[in-house]
Order: C-alpha cells, then sequence, then structure tokens
C-alpha cells in the first residue's frame, strides 16, 4: 500500500504543472458567441490575412513579389513578416478591432494598400471585404509587374472543405466552401482597377499552415502567353493528389495569382451563405461608402479618446499616434495551440493542455506571440480604446493558469507560432515567474473605467477574484527569498561559467546585471515592489467586490513600510536602491584554450576577486527605480528626493531620448554577456519603464510633499524627450522599435515593435 500510495502521488505531482486551474473558464462566449469579433486580423505573424476566432479556423491571406526580382533562390516572396524583407515600413494606419482596417505596406517605394471591412449578417460572423491596391511612391515604379497571392487555406483533417471553381478557360473564378464554424460561404476576386497580365491559381494540399509559403514555391512554373516570348511566373493549377486507393483528394489551399502593372487593384469579397437577407454587395461603390463610414468614426472615438487634437498636436503627430494604436490593435492574434511545460517532477517537457489565446504581440515580424508581461503594458492601451476587448484578453490569459496558479511566460501556441522560436526557448518552466503586471492593467481599469466597471463589468472581476487569488499567492509563496518580506526571482543559472552576470529572463529584463552568484542570499528588490503593487490592487479590487480581505491590505503596508524596505535595500554607500547578493563586479570575459591542446578555445568568466554578500549597487538603472516608479516610496521621503536627484544626472540615466536603462558609470554598462549576447538591458532605452517613470512623477507630482516640484520639472521633460524621439525616430525609418540607444536616440532591436514602445501613446494623450 504505502508503495501504491507514492506512486499515486508521484503522478499527481507530475501531472499538476500541465492540470487546469479550475474547469469553470473565464472565456465563456467566444467564436460565434461574438459575431462582431468572429473574423479578424487574427495573424498577427502575416502582412495581410484573415482568420476566425476559431481553433481550427479557415485562414486567408497575401503574399506577393517582383516578378523580375524573385531571385533563383526564390527570396522575395513576402508572407510572413520578416525583417530580412527590408520592407520600408508597413503598419495598419487605422484599426478598431472590431469592424475595419486600413494599412500601410511599403516595399522598395511600392505601396501596398490593404484595407477590410465586415458587414454582419446571417449566422455565421457576416461578410468581409478586401482590397489590395498598388501604388508607387511617386509614381517611380508605375508600369512595373508585381504578382500578388491571395489564398484560402484550412488544416488538414477538420471538418469542412474548400474548392475552386473554375471558369471555361480553366482560370479560378473564385472559391466555395463549407466548415462548421462558417457554414457555406464564397470568395470572389474582382479587378478594381488596372488590367490583368496573367491570371494563374493553385489548389493543392498543402501538409501544414506553416508551410503555405513553400507549397507556393513548389509550384511556381514557368509559362508564355501564345504568341509570345515573354516569360510568365505563374501557378501550377490543379496540383491536387491521389489518396491511396486512387480518390482524389481534397484541397486544402488554394491560392490565385494576378500579375498586374503598377498602380493596379483587387477586390477580394467573402460572402457568407447563411446571410440571406443581404440587399446589396459590400464590393465597388459600396465597399468605398462603408469604409468611410468607418473611418469617420474611428477618427471621432480616437479623439474621444485621447483628445490629441484638442492637446494641439500637429496632424502628422496625430497619424504617427493613430498608428501606434492601430498596430496594437491590429495585431491582435487569435492562437490555439498547448506550451510546452516542466516542472521538477516531469522527467522532460510535457504538454500543457490546448487552449486558445486572443493577446497583442510585441512584434509581428520578431515575437508574433503572447508574453504574459508584455501583455499587462499593452492591456493599458487596449483599455483605453475598447474595455471589452481588453478584458477579454484578460480572461484568455488567466484560463491558462495551471492549478498551481502559474501562467507561463511565453505562449507558444499552433504551428505558425512555433515555427518562429528557436527550440532552446520552447520549454516553459513551472518554476518561474514573470512580472505580474496584469495587476497594472485592472489598476489602470478600476482608475480610469470605473463606472463602466461597476454598471457592466462587476461580474468580469467577481469571475476572475479567485483566480487572481491564486495568482497572487503563487507570487507570494513560491518567488519569497530566505528571509521574511523579501522575494528572489528564480531561473538564474549559479553555475554557467559562460555568462559575465548569469541572466534574469525571468525579471523581464534579461541581461541586467544583478549579483554576480546566484544563490538563496539574494533579494531582488524590483520583484519585492511588484508584489507590494500586486497586493494593494488586490485590495483594492476585494473593497470593489465587497469581500475586503485584510490578508491583502496587511501585505500591502508591510511591504511598502519604508523603513523596512530601507533596511533591506537601501544601500549606504550609494544611496539608491539595490538588490543584494552574493556579488562582486571583478568579473570579466576571457578566450581561454582549455589545457587539451586540440580544443576549440572558449570565451569564458573570470572572477578576479572572491564575491562577497553585499549589495549589488555599482549597478544603477531601471532595478534601482522600482520603489519609485511602482510608487511605493512615501512623498515625504529623503529617498525620494535622492531617487529624483538621479533621475537627472546624465553619467547615470538621464537622455536627451529617455532614460537608459544602466547608469554609464556601470560597471556592465554596454557590456557584452557573453561572446554572442549583445548588451539589451545594459544602456539602452525602454519605453514600458520609461512610461512608468513618467508615471510615477506624473503621481508625486499630484500629491503634496516636499518634492512635489521636482517630480513636475522630471515629468515634463522626461515625457518631452521620449515623445520626440520615438516620432523622430518613426519619420527617419519607418518604424517603431523594440528600444533606443542612448548616445543619438538611434533605433535598435526588432522592428516593427508596437507592443509597449506604442505606451508613447498614453504619455502624448496623459493617461496614466
Ligand atoms: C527569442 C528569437 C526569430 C525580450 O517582448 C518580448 C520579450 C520581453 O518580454 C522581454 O522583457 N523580449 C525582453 O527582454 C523578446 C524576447 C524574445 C525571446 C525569444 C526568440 C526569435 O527569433
Amino acid at each position: 500500500i504505502a508503495i501504491a500510495t507514492w506512486f499515486s502521488y508521484r503522478g499527481y505531482l507530475e501531472t499538476r504543472v500541465n492540470t487546469p486551474y479550475d474547469v469553470n473558464k473565464l472565456v465563456t462566449a467566444s467564436g460565434l458567441d461574438v459575431p462582431d469579433r468572429y473574423w479578424g486580423t487574427y495573424r498577427s505573424g502575416v502582412y495581410f490575412g484573415l482568420k476566425t476566432r476559431d481553433p481550427h479556423s479557415l485562414v486567408t491571406g497575401l503574399m506577393w513579389y517582383f516578378p523580375h526580382l524573385l531571385r533563383q533562390d526564390r527570396s522575395g516572396l513576402r508572407h510572413w513578416c520578416e525583417q530580412n524583407d527590408r520592407l520600408d515600413r508597413y503598419a495598419w494606419m487605422e484599426h478598431d478591432g472590431r469592424n475595419f482596417g486600413v494599412q500601410e505596406i511599403v516595399d522598395n517605394s511600392a505601396i501596398l494598400t490593404t484595407t477590410f471591412v465586415k458587414r454582419p449578417g446571417g449566422k455565421h460572423g457576416g461578410d468581409w471585404t478586401a482590397r489590395i491596391s498598388v501604388t508607387s511612391e511617386d509614381k517611380i515604379r508605375d508600369g512595373e509587374e508585381i504578382s500578388l497571392l491571395f489564398y484560402t487555406a484550412i488544416e488538414e483533417n477538420v471538418k469542412g472543405w474548400i474548392k475552386a471553381n473554375l471558369g471555361n478557360e480553366k482560370q479560378l473564378t473564385g472559391v466555395e466552401g463549407n466548415t462548421q464554424g462558417l457554414g457555406s460561404f464564397i470568395i470572389n476576386l474582382n479587378m478594381i482597377h488596372g488590367t490583368v497580365e496573367e491570371h494563374s491559381f493553385l489548389a493543392t494540399v498543402a501538409p501544414g499552415l506553416n508551410v503555405l509559403k513553400e507549397t507556393v514555391l513548389h509550384n511556381l512554373r514557368i509559362a508564355f502567353h501564345t504568341g509570345s516570348t515573354k516569360e510568365y511566373i505563374v501557378l501550377a493549377g490543379d496540383q491536387i493528389p491521389l489518396s491511396i486507393d486512387g480518390k482524389k483528394r481534397d484541397a486544402n489551399f488554394i491560392a490565385t495569382q494576378i500579375t498586374g502593372k503598377i498602380p493596379f487593384e483587387i477586390e477580394i469579397s467573402y460572402e457568407s451563405g447563411s446571410f440571406i437577407n443581404r440587399v446589396d454587395k459590400l464590393t465597388g461603390q459600396n465597399y468605398d461608402h462603408a469604409l468611410k463610414t468607418h473611418q469617420k468614426l474611428f477618427d471621432e472615438k480616437f479623439e474621444k479618446v485621447f483628445k490629441l487634437k484638442s492637446k494641439g498636436y500637429a496632424e502628422e503627430e496625430i497619424e504617427f499616434a493613430k498608428m501606434v494604436l492601430s498596430n496594437m490593435i491590429g495585431s491582435i492574434g487569435y492562437f490555439y495551440g498547448s506550451s510546452q511545460v516542466q516542472s521538477q517532477y516531469t522527467k522532460g517537457p510535457v504538454p500543457y493542455w490546448k487552449a486558445p489565446l486572443y493577446t497583442a504581440v510585441p512584434s509581428r515580424s520578431f515575437f508574433p506571440r503572447g508574453f504574459l508581461w508584455d501583455e499587462g503594458f499593452h492591456g493599458l492601451l487596449i483599455s483605453a480604446w475598447d474595455l471589452e476587448i481588453e478584458l477579454d484578453i484578460i480572461n484568455h490569459w488567466f484560463d491558462l493558469m495551471n492549478v498551481e496558479g502559474w501562467i507561463p511566460r511565453e505562449m507558444i501556441l499552433g504551428q505558425e507560432a512555433l515555427a518562429k522560436v528557436p527550440d532552446e526557448f520552447v520549454t516553459q518552466v513551472n518554476t518561474n515567474a514573470n512580472p505580474p503586471t496584469f495587476f497594472l492593467t485592472l489598476h489602470f481599469i478600476l482608475k480610469h473605467k470605473q463606472e463602466e466597471v461597476l454598471e457592466k463589468h462587476f461580474q468580469f472581476f467577481d469571475n476572475l477574484y479567485p483566480r487572481l487569488q491564486t495568482w497572487f499567492n503563487w507570487f507570494n509563496t513560491t518567488q519569497t527569498g530566505d528571509i521574511p518580506s523579501t522575494y528572489r526571482w528564480r531561473g538564474r543559472d549559479g553555475t554557467t561559467n559562460k555568462e559575465l552576470n548569469p541572466k534574469t529572463l525571468t525579471s523581464g529584463l534579461d541581461d541586467y546585471p544583478r549579483a554576480s552568484h546566484p544563490n538563496i542570499d539574494e533579494r531582488h528588490v524590483d520583484l519585492r515592489c511588484w508584489i507590494a503593487f500586486a497586493a494593494h490592487i488586490m485590495h483594492q479590487i476585494s473593497e470593489m467586490l465587497n469581500q475586503p480581505n485584510n490578508k491583502y491590505q496587511e501585505t500591502y503596508r508591510y511591504l511598502s513600510d519604508n523603513s523596512l524596505l530601507n533596511k533591506l535595500h537601501w544601500s549606504p554607500n550609494t544611496h539608491t536602491y539595490a538588490d543584494f547578493g552574493l556579488h562582486t563586479d571583478k568579473v570579466l570575459l576571457r578566450k581561454v584554450t582549455p589545457p587539451k591542446s586540440h580544443a576549440q578555445p572558449e570565451t569564458v568568466r573570470v572572477v578576479m576577486e572572491d564575491p562577497t554578500l553585499r549589495y549589488v549597487d555599482s549597478s544603477f538603472g531601471y532595478v534601482s527605480l522600482f520603489p519609485f516608479i511602482l510608487q511605493i516610496i512615501d512623498a515625504d521621503s529623503p529617498q525620494l528626493g535622492k531617487v529624483l536627484q538621479d533621475l537627472t544626472n546624465p553619467d547615470l540615466l538621464w537622455t536627451k531620448h529617455g532614460l537608459r536603462s544602466l547608469a554609464k558609470i556601470s560597471p556592465f554598462y554596454m557590456k557584452y554577456n557573453t561572446e554572442h549576447d549583445a548588451p539589451y538591458w545594459r544602456g539602452a532605452i525602454w519605453m514600458n519603464l520609461n512610461y512608468l517613470t513618467v508615471r510615477a512623477t506624473h503621481y508625486y507630482s499630484n500629491i503634496d510633499g516636499p518634492y512635489k516640484e521636482e517630480a513636475r520639472k522630471i515629468y515634463q521633460n522626461l515625457r518631452k524627450n521620449l515623445i520626440q524621439n520615438i516620432f523622430k525616430q518613426y519619420k527617419k525609418t519607418g518604424y517603431v522599435w523594440e528600444n533606443y540607444g542612448d548616445f543619438h536616440g538611434e533605433p535598435k532591436g526588432s522592428h516593427p515593435f508596437t507592443g509597449w514602445t506604442s505606451l508613447v501613446l498614453l504619455l502624448m494623450a496623459e493617461i496614466y
């Protein structure tokens, strides 16, 4: 019996990591229950494509290339957003998250404008129409050929079918189909203006939705028109393989290609079979009219929410602001699949349960998937624009909490998402946290949307509350330090000799320098502040729900007690807040040749001095600011004065373009972490923490205290510097970026990065 019990207990421990928190899900309505958000641009990682909020949705999408530039190696076919495509720019210029969108893509001076409009009707999410027009800047590429491919695809082995409709000349006239979610439908393609040089199609079986581009590349052919010697690249037509028993299989991938001369424009209209009382078609002039109507409503709402016109911003600044909002909204994706997770009890990675995720993404090109702490920042902008969308996003994320109260940091769901992630980053480990930024979002919602919440969304908070309690509890028990009221990020590697300073991916600040020798004595000031802040918001929510719980209030009081905070984290040497741990600054990377003479030289860390238990105070930076940015410092505390004084010191963090992440005088400033890992959070200017800093200066300039005036000055300057630089770099490069250099404000990292960098709009609008 003892052995049997032991086995079942082990089995129990093994399964906890991928056991859902509860069977009662927060997302109770999705798919067809929310018809106006059924169809959308939910494929964040493609330049243009629509699908539905359905685990096995039909997908549609766009590819294009310039025939004379399609190289031997076939590069030049555009499909997924890739930095290597080196487009001049691409972004949603308008997108309301529900009805319509307008995107501009500039590829070597050719401008592809992709727009879409949806129309409700019937029982399956209604109709939509999309337009793709190609023009060129100053007409410089007019007359040049471009090939546009528009496709429809469906996973194999799901219920439903699609079929190519061919006209007399074996040309594709349209696609029809029937799926469980969509019922019957037809998709037609019309020319709006310009002439068609060549028109071909492909109907085939694609082995997966992650290899649609490859499938197209395999099926390109060279053809001639009768009586001409001009070569055309065409699609190979009917390429449907036979199944083993000799029958024809069903196509699951149908693409039409239209080659035309710039300028020209095509229209794709999707009509739902269940929409039977349609008075007119959403095409031609009707389309123009519908698009205009939505654009007007969008403009009005934009001004009502952000008030940039009345604040006196110039037209081009407002256009930029609409672009950052629209990109945040327009790159919200719908993913379905299961993450790979691991705990100390599993022998290796195991699959999480299959689930959907509705979420914004940091970057359409580089990171087209959900990230936990990024999403809490995205939530600020999204809830300012459309609260319902944000609450739905929060519900989806909290449905991904396991029975332990853990939510994985990175969500890699489905084939398309997985294809973008190197193997070593896939597995998520259940001891690892990521800042609980959803408390920022919830705080923001309570502050700015109080009426709406009390009127309509009380139930949302009521449903969410048990999960929030469990989540909070997970942080407050698994992330604690060795002595009371201290906290420690897990997931640092204490055994490596490859890194100058072992990374802390869990904190979100990756290579930001911490104690050089990770061990249980470490205490992390940022994490302690996150927990204090979370306790504060938990208390607010419990009050709002009339379920006051002293526990949260007490935890908040305890963790925000300034004298205790100062005892644990105020360095008496530098008079700054700091981590504490086993540390030395005397480390460096050196290339060494291992004793065996034939071994390759490798770069390792050399420790020149024994580490001691001390404050990690030689590295002033974002981490040192946490008691300030999460507004835990008392307004009359001398520490506040010192933090403000340090903020404006150009040898530390202050630059004309925003606050750099790490002080210029830090021994780790701009240092590589390994031979190949360039500095990331070691100097560059990041928007998320700058936003929080601006927000804190705003806060301290609005409450009484001796440093009020000081805070107000910094508020004004920091805000102005950030807005100016991000706007300037956008004008210069066409993109919004992951971070910015601290000398010239030059853009760095991945792009477009319209995740938290888009918070620049909240700075413009002064919404905190
Ligand atoms: C790498 C390489 C195609 C790093 O914005 C998402 C995260 C942040 O949460 C984090 O704070 N970024 C920041 O330090 C990007 C993380 C990408 C990790 C996976 C895969 C993809 O190559």
